[in-house]
């Protein structure tokens, strides 16, 4: 049987390895989360690199360019990392360079995986039929905060795995804790993140609106993935559970 496993933080991807794995990086709050958005929106590719510098090197080539830090959009973007900015149709078509406090830290983290696949709750139901259907042993990779362990990006691990219990083995600890935290914060996620770390340094910059959207299950139903560099929605018909 195929293995999950659960990496609670960038920090601890040397420790686990990420060759011969599909690797699910997750940012519910908010960065994989508008990765989703934005491709589903009709943004051609999203380039994610690790520093501000890059980011900008790719802005003087024309790319539409992101970059956030502490939750605010750095000095000199334009745009910041709110699902809600990549609903402009005007944005369809263009590439996007991104670089976000941990998430695009995380895929830079992962490149040596066999597949690198961008996971939130928008699109929770394709990503997890589309790792049923594949052959390799899955690892999610929460972004967490700075290194530390985070409860947004844990939840979510623990709702993959529920969803994944029938196709592959989950006793990992960090799977079981995951699968144990989802369970206690399923029935209101919102209340759950209340007091979380995150979600109240977000509260700070008055987004709750972007909280509650970033918590909606199967908006959308893409795949990206990292093809040479580049997040791209996968191509192929991924319906959502239940469809
Ligand atoms: O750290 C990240 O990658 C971001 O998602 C953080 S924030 O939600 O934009 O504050």
């Amino acid at each position: 049987m195929k293995i999950v496993e659960v990496c609670l933080t960038p920090d601890l991807v040397k420790t686990y390895g990420v060759e011969n794995k599909v690797v699910v990086v997750v940012d519910i709050l908010r960065a994989t989360s508008v990765m989703v958005t934005a491709l589903s929106h009709g943004i051609k590719s999203i380039t994610p690199v690790a520093t501000v510098e890059e980011c900008k090197a790719l802005k003087d080539k024309g790319y539409l360019a992101a970059a956030e830090r502490d939750g605010k959009t750095v000095e000199g973007f334009e745009l910041g990392n709110s699902p809600f900015t990549y609903m402009d149709k005007s944005f369809a078509g263009k590439k996007l360079a991104v670089t976000t406090t941990n998430g695009t830290l995380a895929i830079t983290r992962s490149v040596m995986a066999e597949e690198v696949v961008i996971g939130s709750f928008l699109n929770i139901s394709s990503v997890a039929q589309y790792l049923k259907n594949q052959e390799h042993d899955v690892m999610i990779l929460c972004a967490g905060w700075k290194g530390m362990v985070n409860l947004e990006d844990t939840i979510f691990a623990g709702a993959l795995v529920e969803m994944l219990s029938d196709s592959f083995d989950s006793e990992n600890d960090s799977a079981i804790a995951a699968l144990a935290l989802y369970k206690m914060a399923k029935e209101d996620m919102m209340a759950f993140l209340k007091n979380s770390a995150h979600a109240k340094r977000l509260q700070g910059l008055s987004i709750i609106k972007d909280i509650s959207f970033c918590l909606e299950r199967d908006v959308y139903n893409i795949i990206p993935v990292l093809k040479n560099g580049e997040l791209v929605a996968r191509e192929g018909n991924y319906a959502l559970a239940g469809s």
